[in-house]
C-alpha cells in the first residue's frame, strides 16, 4: 500500500504516530495536520502528541541529517510539517488558565536560524503561565538588549543548535554585565550542543536540556524570586 492509501484514522495509536514519524520525515505537512487531530480526537493531550508524535519523529530527522542521509531541503519540509503540527497545539497548551507568573524574552541567537526547540520551549512557558516574548531567530546583542528593556522580563532565555554560534551567549551576558543588569534577570540557555559546564562557562544561571526542563527551572526561579524578594539559584531540576 502506497502513503497515499493509508487511511490515518484507520490506525491503531502506535500505528499512527509510527505513520506520523514517517510522514514528518517525508515532510508530509497535510498528513501531520490530520494526525494531530486525530490524535486530539482520541483524547491524548496537547503534551503527549507533542513528545511522542512530533519531537520523537524529529530526533529520527536529526539522526539521518547528523548521517548526511537527509539534507537541508529535505529537514526544512520536515520542520515546515513540524512546525504546522506545533500551530494546532500551541493555543492548547496555554489554554490552562494559569495564572500569569512572570514575564521571559526568548530568543535563538546571532548566526543561527533554528527555531523549533525555541518555539516549543516559548509554547510550554506559555502553558505554565508566563508571558513569552519571542524575538525569533539570528538574534542580535543590541535585540536582546532593547526587548528587554522594553518589557522587562525577570527572565531572558536563549537558545542555539550550532557549535559556531552558542559562544554568542557570552556576547549577550558580558553586555547584560556592562549594562550593570546582569543580576536583575535569570539567564536560562538551551540547545542541542550545550551543557551544564558550558552553561556555567558563559555564565548563565541555568542549563536547560528541553522544554520541560526550562519550565521547571523558569518556575523555581519564579518562586525563589517571590520568596525571597530577589533572585537565588534554584535546586537543580
Ligand atoms: Co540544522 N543542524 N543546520 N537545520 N538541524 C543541526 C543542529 C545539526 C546538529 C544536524 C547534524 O549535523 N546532526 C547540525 C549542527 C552541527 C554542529 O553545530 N555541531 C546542523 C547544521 C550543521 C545546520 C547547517 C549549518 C546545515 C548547512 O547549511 N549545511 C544549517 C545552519 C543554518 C543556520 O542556523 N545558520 C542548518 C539548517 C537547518 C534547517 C534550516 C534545514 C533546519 C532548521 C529549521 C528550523 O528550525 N526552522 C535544521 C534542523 C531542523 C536541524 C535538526 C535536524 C533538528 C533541530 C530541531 O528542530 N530539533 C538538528 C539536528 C539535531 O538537533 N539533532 C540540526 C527538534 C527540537 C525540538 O529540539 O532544537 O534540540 P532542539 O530543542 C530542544 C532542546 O535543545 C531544548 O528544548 C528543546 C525542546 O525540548 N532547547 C532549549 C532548545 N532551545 C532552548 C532554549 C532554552 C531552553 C531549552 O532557553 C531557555
Amino acid at each position: 500500500m502506497s502513503d497515499a492509501d493509508i487511511n490515518l484514522a484507520e490506525l491503531s495509536d502506535d500505528d499512527l504516530v509510527a505513520q506520523m514519524h514517517d510522514d514528518l520525515y517525508d515532510g508530509l505537512k497535510e498528513e501531520i495536520i490530520e494526525g494531530v487531530n486525530i490524535l486530539l480526537g482520541r483524547g491524548w493531550t496537547p503534551y503527549k502528541v507533542l513528545t511522542i508524535a512530533l519531537v520523537e519523529g524529529m530526533r529520527i530527522v536529526g539522526e539521518d541529517f547528523r548521517d548526511g542521509i537527509l539534507f537541508v531541503p529535505e529537514v526544512l519540509l520536515s520542520a515546515n510539517a513540524m512546525k504546522a503540527g506545533m500551530f494546532i497545539l500551541r493555543p492548547l497548551l496555554a489554554e490552562t488558565g494559569a495564572p500569569k507568573i512572570g514575564k521571559m524574552v526568548v530568543g535563538t541567537v546571532k548566526g543561527d536560524i533554528h527555531d523549533i526547540g525555541k518555539n516549543l520551549v516559548g509554547m510550554m512557558l506559555e502553558g505554565a503561565g508566563f508571558e513569552v516574548i519571542d524575538l525569533g531567530v539570528n538574534t542580535s546583542v543590541e535585540r536582546f538588549l532593547a526587548a528587554i528593556d522594553e518589557h522587562k522580563p525577570e527572565i531572558l532565555g536563549m537558545s542555539a543548535l550550532l557549535t559556531t554560534t552558542m559562544p554568542y551567549m557570552k556576547v549577550v551576558i558580558q553586555a547584560l554585565k556592562d549594562k550593570g543588569i546582569r543580576d536583575d534577570l535569570v539567564v536560562l540557555v538551551g540547545g542541542a550542543p550545550l551543557n551544564e559546564e558550558f552553561a556555567m562557562s558563559v555564565g548563565a544561571d541555568a542549563y536547560c536540556r528541553d522544554a520541560a526542563v526550562a519550565v521547571e527551572t523558569a518556575q523555581s526561579f519564579m518562586k525563589r524570586r517571590s520568596n525571597q524578594g530577589g533572585l537565588a539559584a534554584p535546586e537543580p531540576a
